[in-house]
């Protein structure tokens, strides 16, 4: 503003400077200009009254506004502030959080190399034409990068829960059970059910019941519904439940399961586990961004494939916020089911977008052996931690992108 302010003044004061009369040669000629001279310099005067009164009045409302934005940044600010007391929650809000990106403690690499990266593998579909979940609510202590600790709220003891995998047409039985410190639930995106019933609040110790038909097929997340929102998902509350067509895909060789999110933490998370700052949860500030939970799990621990196979990524964003633009650095998809509309698939697609709460299917069919990062090609979520590695055939070494 102080910038724009300059520029008016500036553009009120050139004109005048322009219109004044240069110093005149001669004595005589300078009589003789006497009259014409001073009304001309009385012109100039009333203008430069019009052009200040302009500016008085432009700053008046520049000022109106600075009020007005200092006033709506204060209420943010009390809104982040105002959060309810919940364990592991930090209620930031000043808007001068610090970063974290990509602090981890210095034998980071030997911990990343020790950490069992969790299992991409999608698990077989359970017989019958009931699936039964059991989900059960816990604050936790996870790790989300190597070395970095992270205070959470998860399902079934991790950020992501453990993947749900159900054929089209089977009903899900769900059972959610909260050992949480607070009232939490769970909103499951695959299905059609009356939200204000299915995904109510769950009280500390209770349990709730609700079942669905898992009518349309695809890659869904789930997470906790519980106010605010953000903080609930921000602290690990989701996962996915992929649902098999009940006409079969293509064949695939490898099926693997992607969960994109982010963290904002109050400190480093060591040697101290963070919290949630949720100041920069609202800003969209993360300090990590992660596939299945940790930070560039897969860079040390590739996900693997033969040369030639087909292999099936089944990827779901959790956000909070974030989008993911799914991309495999070295190849194009060559199917990609877009939002998950398993109806159709488009062909050779370099990018495909997967929208925060949504999902997609993507096939590749790799010749050549070598190391492919799979990356959200949004490139500041891949130097926060969102990479990992496609190893196809037996090759050596590692790369990060
Ligand atoms: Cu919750």
């Amino acid at each position: 503003m102080p910038a724009t302010r300059e520029r008016a003044q500036t553009n009120g004061a050139k004109p005048m400077a322009t219109y004044l009369p240069p110093s005149p040669p001669l004595r005589r000629q300078r009589r003789s200009d006497n009259g014409g001279y001073w009304a001309a310099f009385s012109l100039l005067l009333g203008m430069l009254v019009v052009v200040l009164g302009f500016v008085a009045i432009w700053m008046g409302f520049s000022a109106h506004d600075a009020r007005t934005d200092a006033n709506k940044a204060a209420k943010a600010a009390a809104s982040g502030s105002s959060m309810p007391d919940m364990p592991g929650t930090s209620a930031g809000g000043s808007g001068e959080s610090t970063s974290f990106a990509g602090q981890t403690p210095t034998n980071a690499d030997a911990l990343a190399k020790n950490h069992a990266a969790l299992n991409a593998v999608l698990p077989p579909v359970p017989a019958g034409s009931v699936a039964r979940v059991r989900l059960v609510l816990v604050d936790k202590t996870i790790e989300i990068a190597p070395g970095v600790k992270y205070r959470s709220w998860v399902f079934s003891g991790g950020a992501p829960a453990p993947f749900i995998h159900v054929r089209q047409g089977q009903r899900v039985e769900l059972t959610l059970t909260n050992k949480g410190a607070i009232p939490h639930s769970v909103d499951f995106h695959a299905a059609r059910i009356a939200p204000n019933v299915a995904f109510k609040d769950v009280q500390p110790g209770g349990s709730i019941h609700y079942s669905f038909v898992a009518n349309d097929p695809g890659a869904f997340m789930f997470h906790c519904g519980t106010k605010p929102v953000l903080a609930h998902i921000a602290n690990g509350m989701y996962g996915a439940i992929i649902v098999e067509p009940r006409v079969a895909l293509p064949h695939a060789d490898k099926n693997y399961v992607l969960i994109a999110s982010e963290w904002y933490m109050s400190s480093p998370g060591f040697p101290e586990p963070a919290g949630l700052d949720m100041a920069k949860a609202q800003r969209q500030e993360p300090d990590w961004v992660t596939w299945n939970g940790y930070a560039g799990q897969y860079v040390t621990h590739p996900l693997t494939a033969d040369p030639g196979e087909t292999v099936r990524f089944w990827v779901v964003d959790a956000g909070p916020s974030f989008d993911t633009d799914f991309h495999i650095v070295g190849t194009i998809l060559d199917r990609a089911w877009l939002n998950a509309d398993m109806t159709q698939f488009q062909r050779n697609v370099q990018t495909a977008l997967v929208p925060a709460g949504g999902g997609g299917v993507f096939d590749v069919k790799i010749d050549q052996p070598g190391l492919y990062p799979f990356v959200s090609h949004s490139f500041a979520s891949v130097d926060l931690g969102q990479v990992g590695l496609l190893k196809v055939g037996d090759v050596k070494g590692t790369m990060s992108h």
